[in-house]
């Protein structure tokens, strides 16, 4: 694997760690809030995206380069609202799709083909996230703060089931 794809690689591992850091934290603010179906939806969506960084950790490994980890940036502690907060997903989920894309774009240039094969589901998935949290804002938006609204949206979100922490790819 050429030097320049590892240490993008590396780099987005960063940033699916950073996420999960980040939704943890959102977790936590709702928490703090007493929405407990809005704080297991950010649980599940931080295992997601340390699956994400272990997906591109294994790629590495498989392709015989070295995985090195850096410093995750200390996250945002509060939001004014669950709007706010769901916002702030939405919009890190459309930076994290510039990083994808910006990935691919160096995968192609360096005709690494086996890194844009590998790089696809990311595409695809990016796709899903931005389309996920961009509903919950758009409900958000719809009740306008409401506490009834705010306790239904709340009620749904507590169903996502929460996923499997698979540090190695599913046989
Ligand atoms: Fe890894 O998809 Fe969200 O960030």
């Amino acid at each position: 694997m050429k030097p320049t794809i590892q240490k993008a690689l590396n780099k987005q591992i960063n940033e699916e760690m950073e996420s999960s850091y980040l939704y943890l934290s959102m977790a936590a603010y709702f928490e703090d809030q007493n929405l407990a179906g809005m704080a297991q939806w950010m649980k599940a969506q931080s295992i997601e995206e340390v699956n994400h960084a272990m997906q591109l950790y294994t790629y590495i490994v498989d392709r015989g380069g070295k995985v090195e980890l850096q410093a995750i940036k200390a996250p945002q502690l509060s939001w004014k609202s669950p709007l706010d907060a769901f916002n702030g997903t939405y919009t890190h989920e459309k930076h994290i799709t510039k990083c994808i894309h910006d990935l691919m774009d160096l995968a192609t240039k360096e005709k690494d083909h086996a890194s844009t094969a590998m790089l696809q589901w990311f595409v695809t998935e990016q796709v899903e996230e931005e389309a996920s949290t961009s509903e919950i804002v758009e409900k958000l938006k719809l009740i306008d703060s409401a506490p009834g609204g705010i306790y239904m949206i709340d009620k749904e979100l507590a169903s996502r089931p929460m996923p499997q922490l698979q540090l190695a790819p599913a046989e």
